[in-house]
């Protein structure tokens, strides 16, 4: 049996929803254009009147946000409230620039983990449920997201933080962890951890439940983290600007559902028009009730789908479709655009191919070159040359066919790659370096 957090609110009629979201985005832009100076300056410039909001399709009239105005604004001056009522600072890591600082007053931290209350029940999570909390606390918003949505919903925390991966194991045996929230990487690396000390999470753990994000990964890795450890593995999604993890999917597994009451969802084109039904795009974010540092129609660089029919679950909130890539993350290899996950998706359907892989590119002369070095499973991993060439050819053969770009492989021993306990950084991009 489905089981909502807010039934009134995540099954209401598709129509009702819409016309509560038109309300909300109206308010929202008569507040910005009389208390934020940049939207008012961003609205003027573009030649656009808080009145010409006429319908939810007017959203499209609104001038987009972009990470860099946050940056140029750096650290409060996007931010609306007073300082007195901001009660807690997140701050992004800022590795490809300077950091970004969101703020939150009580309210925005009320509805965020409302959100997550939302999404980790519809997970099939409750009380009795105890969740190990393994995404980074601090700064980053990971940890602290999760833990006080798994607090709403009355499950037990055990706020377990990155890194002492053997304790992270002993706790999950002795606390009888249900579920755990982290990156699919770490969950990799834990598991491994765990059989080398002769543990099985499917079978000596009580682990139901994996609420992984905050990093790219393909249906074929959930196969894999599925049948490897006996759970259910959900994808979660969120970034720090629009407050941190928000969004899960639900237990049909059909994508993630965007709380249309929180945030209204579109996934434009190049050119900025909304992408026909059942096409990727970019995924741009309205945040409707952000009171401390308001969002509107946030690039988030992310591609996805956008599904807007009523779900098999009951809720009528619209779906993306998980995250296949970043703008940003496309390589170009002799003029072909080649996506991280497309290298994952191909390279899971290789039976004797692990689940790590490094992607390195480099240029020679005037040439581009791919090397993509992928563990080989121990039960595979074989002392003949014969067996070992085989098994690169079908590697090879396998990329070629989905990237339609040759690329070398190198086979690697199982457990030598790099591992991570938060984000993995998958690409080696050494024309850039
Ligand atoms: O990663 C927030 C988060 C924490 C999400 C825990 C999920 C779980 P940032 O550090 O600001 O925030 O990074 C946001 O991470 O724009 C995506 O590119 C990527 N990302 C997040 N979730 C997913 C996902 C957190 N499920 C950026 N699939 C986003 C793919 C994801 N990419």
């Amino acid at each position: 049996m489905t089981h909502y957090w807010n039934p009134r609110i995540e099954t209401m009629e598709i129509s009702e929803l819409e016309d509560l979201q038109f309300r909300l985005l109206k308010t929202l832009v008569y507040r910005l254009y009389s208390f934020s100076r940049f939207y008012h300056d961003r609205m003027d410039e573009n030649g656009v009147h808080p009145d010409d909001i006429g319908s939810l399709e007017d959203i499209r009239k609104l001038p987009f946000m972009l990470k860099k105005d946050l940056r140029d604004n750096y650290p409060d001056g996007l931010f609306i409230a007073p300082q007195d009522e901001i009660v807690r600072y997140h701050v992004s890591s800022g590795t490809t620039g300077k950091p970004t600082v969101v703020g939150y007053t009580e309210q925005d931290l009320n509805r965020w983990t409302e959100s997550l209350a939302r999404a980790l029940s519809s997970c099939g999570m409750g009380r009795g449920d105890v969740m190990q909390v393994s995404y980074g606390y601090g700064l980053f918003t990971g940890g602290l997201g999760l833990h006080y949505g798994a607090e709403r919903i009355g499950a037990t925390v055990l706020p377990a933080s990155v890194g002492n991966t053997e304790r992270q194991v002993e706790m999950m045996i002795d606390l009888k962890v249900t579920a755990i929230a982290c990156t699919p990487s770490y969950l990799l690396h834990i598991g491994e951890v765990a059989e080398k000390m002769g543990i099985s999470i499917k079978n000596d753990t009580r682990l139901r439940i994996g609420v992984l994000g905050a990093e790219p990964w393909t249906e074929q890795m959930r196969e894999r983290i599925e049948s490897w450890l006996g759970i259910r593995a959900y994808d979660i999604f969120g970034t720090s600007e629009l407050s941190g993890p928000l969004f899960t999917e639900c237990k049909e597994q059909k994508g993630i559902h965007i709380w249309g009451d929180l945030a209204y969802a579109e996934v434009l084109d190049e050119s900025g028009n909304e992408v026909p039904p059942g096409k990727e795009g970019e995924l741009v974010v309205t945040m409707l009730q952000k009171e401390a540092l308001p969002i509107i129609r946030y690039r988030t660089g992310d591609i996805t789908k956008v599904e807007r029919s009523k779900c098999s679950c009951g809720r009528s909130h619209a779906r993306i479709h998980r995250i296949t890539g970043r703008v940003d993350d496309m390589l170009i290899i002799r003029g072909i655009n080649v996506f991280p996950s497309q290298v994952e998706y191909a390279l899971m359907e290789i039976p004797e191919v692990g689940e790590h892989f490094q992607i390195v590119v480099d240029r020679k002369g005037a040439l581009d070159e791919m090397l993509v070095r992928v563990e080989v499973k121990k039960d595979s991993f074989s002392d003949k040359i014969t067996d070992l060439m085989k098994i690169r050819s079908s590697v090879e053969h396998r990329l070629k066919n989905s990237l339609n770009v040759s690329c070398s492989v190198e086979l690697v021993e199982p457990g030598s790659l790099p591992r991570f306990e938060g984000k993995s950084k998958k690409v080696i991009d050494a024309r850039k370096i």
